[in-house]
């Protein structure tokens, strides 16, 4: 009976209608209860869904495989349906809603025959707290039960907190027959309703993820006056023991979970200095009323990028894999009864299956996990976990980092002029594309923000709410943008990155603080070389630091024209704060 669970009638009627829809057989509501998600990794295992991975090295770990044609987000079948078109404005794929409702409705009829749903009430941010939001997911995939609990809060409490209110988004997900030509990731904004089918991989049917906490939760946030923003959340903490917090939006697959949680180059731990992870993909951000900007993770775990995590790269996200995990479309080494990938470490194991499932040897050369296999694991299992990570308001912001993988033309770090010069800096963000979305990878494209597969209204307005937001915050942090990923002729590298990337995150401190010089450009200030600390970095000189904040008048002069062509889609809806950055940047580059 469900009104065991909740007496909620909003609930009760999403649950009915949804089961009237896709007619499983069972549905269980999800409790929280440790002995009902044992059942559910017990019956995942039975039927092939999971593996459980060796006990003693992995202990309650399981590696899952998706359909070899479902393993990213898939951007082209990812929907607004605004009432209005130009409400999803020119960068998202819209769908009428009621076309929509009707015709992914007949996809959904049906659709659970012969399987259970499974009632997933779930948190984004600390059960109760005023911040958080909450949801209810409806699917047919034990896989998204497991991860969803790692990924959000679940549980019978969260329904408690949610009363007998309506505030409440309404998700409901079928892998359906996996179908790759009828899937389809739809969000109704106006309706607080996503609707996702036909997938299992994560960033299409972790509801709570992309779907909510980003697409849904930018639409809200500008009605409600706060941001929903695809950035890590990150505390420094000096020798003096005070932590100042960096909010960093970079494109997916471009270094979040990396900077989120990296180790301090030896010289700054000796010094004492830590860094503490409070998020690493999503920060719901909003006004304190100290006038500062204050951010929470809404997550509960990470879903991070597998290949080239190791115990140099990224030592705290391994460590976070090591229980309680769940890993997707990873190498199952068969001599242990583990898994690996590509850079875990330089033994890959002789007797192993490759991401499919299929014999796989590192001498046939190729690849044995996808590029974009994942992890799904708690975020209390990460070493550096931040004792703020709960904080029910959050943690407050001293500086916004920007940040895109550009081969050329954005420097190392260059800061802002002000707010909507950043806000300005913000938007003009291009990255070379990578395989967390399906499509080609390494082509450069606009990605506003990082936001660009994930801003659920126009994005012209989104800048607008950019603009707005910094009229009410009286202790704006500072704006910056990085770049990890210039390389030299021969295409490597040139900046070390990883651990080493805090030599740039004190720089931007010491600019909050208004401790060190910088350098005017036409583009904001770029550090004096001497400013960025290399002591202890092999093969870097200031030569190098001198090299890598260059901005080439050439290059930019060309990216200006990417730009207007890319602000030229938005019209009249475009805010003129923005355009006249643009004016001022060309100008001075005509100095
Ligand atoms: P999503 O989970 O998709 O949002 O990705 P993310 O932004 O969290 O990216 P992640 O930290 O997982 O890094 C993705 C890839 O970038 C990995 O292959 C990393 O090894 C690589 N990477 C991360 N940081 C750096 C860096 O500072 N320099 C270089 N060269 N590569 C990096
Ligand atoms: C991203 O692609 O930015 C991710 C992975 O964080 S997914 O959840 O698939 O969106
Ligand atoms: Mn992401």
């Amino acid at each position: 009976m469900a009104q065991e669970f909740t007496t909620n009638k909003q609930v009760l009627k999403f649950v009915e209608e949804s089961v009237a829809l896709c007619k499983p057989d069972n549905v269980v509501w999800i409790t929280g209860d440790e002995a009902q998600y044992e059942a559910l990794r017990e019956e995942a295992c039975s039927t092939g869904e999971m593996i459980k991975l060796n006990q003693e090295l992995l202990p309650n770990c399981y590696l899952h495989r998706s359909a070899v044609n479902d393993v990213a987000r898939v951007e082209g079948r990812t929907f607004i349906c605004t009432r209005k078109e130009e409400d999803a404005g020119p960068i998202n794929n819209w769908m009428d809603p009621q076309k929509a409702y009707k015709e992914v409705g007949a996809i959904f009829e049906g659709a659970m025959k012969g399987r259970t749903m499974y009632v997933i009430p779930f948190s984004m941010g600390a059960v109760g707290s005023k911040f958080s939001k909450i949801g209810i997911e409806l699917t047919d995939s034990i896989y998204v039960v497991l991860s969803m609990k790692i990924m959000t809060r679940v549980g019978q409490n969260v329904l408690d907190a949610l009363g007998d209110s309506n505030d409440f988004v309404r998700g409901l997900h079928s892998k359906a027959d996996l179908d790759a030509e009828k899937r389809y990731i739809l969000h109704f904004p106006e309706d607080n309703t996503i609707w996702s089918v036909n997938s299992g991989y994560g960033g299409n049917v972790l509801l709570g993820k992309k779907c909510f906490a980003l697409r849904i939760a930018s639409f809200q946030g500008k009605n409600e006056g706060w941001m929903a923003e695809h950035m890590l959340i990150l505390g420094i903490e000096n020798p003096q023991g005070e932590v100042k917090y960096i909010a960093a939006a970079f494109p997916s697959a471009c270094g979040k979970t990396n900077l989120a949680m990296l180790i301090p180059p030896e010289i700054y731990r000796n010094k004492g200095y830590k860094v503490w992870c409070v998020g690493d993909d999503i920060a719901w951000i909003r006004v304190g009323e100290d006038g500062r900007l204050w951010a929470i993770n809404p997550e509960n775990g990470f879903f991070g990028v597998a290949p080239g995590t190791n115990m140099k790269s990224n030592p705290n996200a391994l460590l976070s894999t090591k229980k309680d995990s769940i890993f997707t479309n990873v190498v199952l080494n068969l001599e242990n009864n583990t898994v690996w990938w590509e850079s875990m470490d330089k033994n890959p194991p002789k007797n192993a299956l490759n991401w499919k499932g299929e014999p796989w040897n590192a001498e046939s050369g190729e690849k044995g996990a996808h590029p974009n296999s994942r992890f799904t694991a708690p975020a209390i299992n990460c070493p550096c976990i931040s004792n703020q990570f709960e904080a029910a308001n959050g943690v407050p912001l001293s500086a916004i980092v920007f940040g895109g993988r550009r081969a050329k033309t954005a420097p190392l770090v260059y800061q802002s002029r002000d707010w909507n010069a950043g806000v300005f800096v913000g938007s003009i963000m291009a990255s070379e594309t990578t395989a967390a979305a399906t499509g080609a990878v390494g082509v450069v494209r606009r990605d506003p923000m990082a936001m660009r597969p994930f801003v659920g209204y126009n994005m012209a307005d989104y800048f607008a709410h950019w603009v707005e937001m910094g009229k009410k915050i009286t202790n704006k942090p500072q704006i910056f943008n990085v770049n990890w990923f210039r390389t030299d002729d021969e295409g490597n590298f040139i900046w070390p990155g990883f651990g080493d990337n805090l030599r740039v995150l004190e720089w931007i401190l010491k600019r909050c603080d208004g401790e060190v010089d910088a350098k005017e450009t036409a583009i904001g200030y770029v550090p004096y070389a001497k400013d960025i600390n290399i002591e202890g970095l092999e093969g870097i000189t200031e030569q190098t630091i001198e090299e890598l904040t260059t901005v080439d008048k050439e290059t930019w002069t060309e990216e200006t024209k990417g730009i207007e062509e890319f602000y030229a889609q938005f019209g009249d809806r475009l805010p003129k704060e923005l355009s006249e950055n643009l004016a001022t940047l060309k100008a001075n580059l005509n100095k």
